[in-house]
């Protein structure tokens, strides 16, 4: 039967014995080896009484289990909810809660507290490890090898992945099989994929860039991967002589750069680096070239739109710009009623195409806010085009930041320390950081007469948001600066404290 998604991707590889994911411990999964994986949980889920449509909630390590529960929610036709491991019990309650899921899959040291959250919310809940044991492998062990794909439309939900918004509460981004895989088929031709690539990978696959760039890509193309748990230099330096390709966020490149171990050399096998996720500073574009005689690649995209644009492969890459429209996407830049501006003026990035997603799950008002009647989707990036056509970011309509390829929306925080004892009101920043690109830093302002206990503050912060979201640090000012308006100016904030991280 027809599924667009499992057939283009997982389906066409029935019965290869090409190898799909090279392992750290030496060993090499088939592509048939994985599609069997699949099957098995397929099976699992249709028997737990999940539907087509159902959601199903991973919160799991990277492995190759993890990633065969994407295809197996693939084949049986339901939508795949993957969540980042940082996520705290209070932050997955609510993406379970709001989206419904009829099922979770966690680690087994999560499985107390996320069973309760399952009774509540009438999810059932299993298990997979890091090592790929769990309760989820032990009933698909005992499955058929092989499962009678679901059928599916094009139009119809593949996965859900939340976005934080401006509002403080994430949003379920709904993406269908053909956003999907009209996006994983461009990159293939736009990047030269073959089944002769090995890719390197090493991003998480709960996000866009790690699964629906890096392996859908793979999937599309037919080529192998080294497949890593995480980004961890010392294997990357030790694997890149077997790779041609890695896609990374800016964090890797200037790791990478941090050592001397990469060469020149080390490098020679590889035919292309791709960088996203967060903006890659010239002066590391440059480095790059000059150690190592590659341009990085870098392109744009949204967890809303997969990938917008690219870099040409072939031609000039330049170093911050993001390149030119994919194939089949439509690119503007306009005024904010949606008019579109003379070419070179800077103005609100709105994207059209195969790509764009169907909506944020059961928030009508948010998806009208932000999409337009006419298809075209209002990114909250500022950009401008220049007299060549490339595509360049120059700043963002939305209070973002963006800390090693990791979205946090300061938002969410803010309404977390203002809630606290002898808080009057916050401002969450993104300050410059070696590493990270940008981090989180925290101004508190003191009730009258109130001194906010800042370890307290901290405890609090720890056990609700993800570790990425912490602020690295809090700092106790007298007031906010504020415009004419009463607008808190987070500008004269970003100024003010610009050099904490770099300097130190
Ligand atoms: C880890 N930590 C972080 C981050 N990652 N803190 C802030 N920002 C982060 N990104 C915490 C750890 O919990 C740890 O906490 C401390 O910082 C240092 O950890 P370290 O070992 O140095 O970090 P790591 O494990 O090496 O991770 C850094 C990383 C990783 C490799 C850059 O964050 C990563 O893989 N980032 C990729 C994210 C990604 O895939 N983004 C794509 C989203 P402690 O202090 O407790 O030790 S998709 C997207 O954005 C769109 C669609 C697009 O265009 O792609
Ligand atoms: P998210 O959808 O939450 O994963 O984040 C998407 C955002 O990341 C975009 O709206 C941009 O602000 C930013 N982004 C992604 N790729 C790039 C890039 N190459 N340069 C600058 N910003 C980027």
């Amino acid at each position: 039967m027809a599924n667009p998604l499992y057939d283009g991707l997982f389906g066409a590889h029935a019965g290869k014995r090409t190898p799909f994911l090279h392992l750290l411990d030496g060993t090499t999964l088939t592509h048939q080896d994985f599609l069997n994986i699949a099957a098995r949980m397929a099976h699992v889920a249709t028997r737990l009484g999940l539907k087509p449509g159902d959601r199903v909630a991973a919160q799991v390590e990277k492995s190759p289990e993890a990633l065969a529960l994407y295809a197996a929610c693939a084949q049986a036709g339901l939508v795949f909810l993957p969540l980042n491991t940082a996520y705290t019990v209070d932050e997955l309650t609510y993406f379970v809660e709001n989206s419904g899921a009829s099922l979770i899959v966690c680690d087994s040291k999560n499985a107390g507290e996320l069973s309760a959250v399952g009774a509540r919310l009438n999810a059932k809940v299993e298990t997979l490890n890091h090592d790929g044991t769990g309760s989820l492998m032990d009933r698909a062990a005992e499955m058929p090898a092989d499962f009678e794909t679901v059928e599916r439309k094009g139009d119809d939900l593949a996965a859900f992945l939340y976005t934080s918004g401006t509002t403080g509460r994430s949003k379920g981004a709904m993406l269908t099989q053909n956003n999907l895989l009209s996006n994983a088929r461009a990159l293939v031709g736009e990047w030269r994929f073959t089944p002769q690539d090995v890719l390197l990978h090493a991003l998480p696959i709960f996000h866009t860039h790690g699964l629906f760039v890096a392996t859908n890509v793979s999937l599309a193309a037919g080529n192998s991967i080294i497949f890593m748990p995480k980004f961890d230099l010392d294997e990357i330096i030790r694997r890149m002589p077997h790779a041609t390709t890695m896609m990374g966020v800016p964090t890797f490149y200037t790791r990478l750069l941090g050592d001397n171990r990469f060469t020149r050399d080390l490098a020679e096998h590889m035919r292309l680096f791709v960088s996203g996720s967060a903006p890659l500073l010239a002066e590391t574009h440059v480095q790059f070239e000059e150690r190592t005689g590659h341009r990085i690649l870098e392109r744009y995209g949204m967890t809303e739109t997969n990938m917008n644009t690219s870099n040409p492969y072939d031609g000039d890459r330049r170093a911050g710009t993001v390149g030119f429209p994919l194939p089949g996407v439509v690119l503007r830049v306009c005024d904010p009623a949606g008019t579109p501006l003379p070419q070179g003026e800077i103005g609100e990035i709105e994207i059209r195409g195969p790509n764009v997603f169907k909506g944020y799950w059961q928030m009508p008002e948010k998806t009208a806010a932000e999409l337009r009647e006419n298809g075209f989707f209002i990114t909250g990036d500022l950009g401008r085009i220049d007299e060549d056509g490339y595509v360049h970011i120059v700043g963002r309509n939305k209070d973002l930041i963006i800390s090693g390829g990791y979205n946090i929306y300061p938002k969410e925080i803010e309404l977390l320390l203002d809630d606290q004892p002898g808080v009057l009101e916050s401002a969450v920043i993104g300050v410059p950081h070696p590493d990270f690109g940008e981090t989180v830093l925290g101004v508190i302002v003191a009730e009258p007469g109130g001194t906010p206990d800042i370890e307290l503050l901290q405890a609090k912060v720890c056990n609700s948001l993800a570790r990425f979201k912490h602020p690295r640090k809090l700092i106790v000012m007298d007031e906010l600066p504020r415009n004419t308006m009463g607008k808190v100016q987070k500008n004269v904030l970003r100024d003010q404290y610009k050099e904490l991280f770099v300097a130190a």
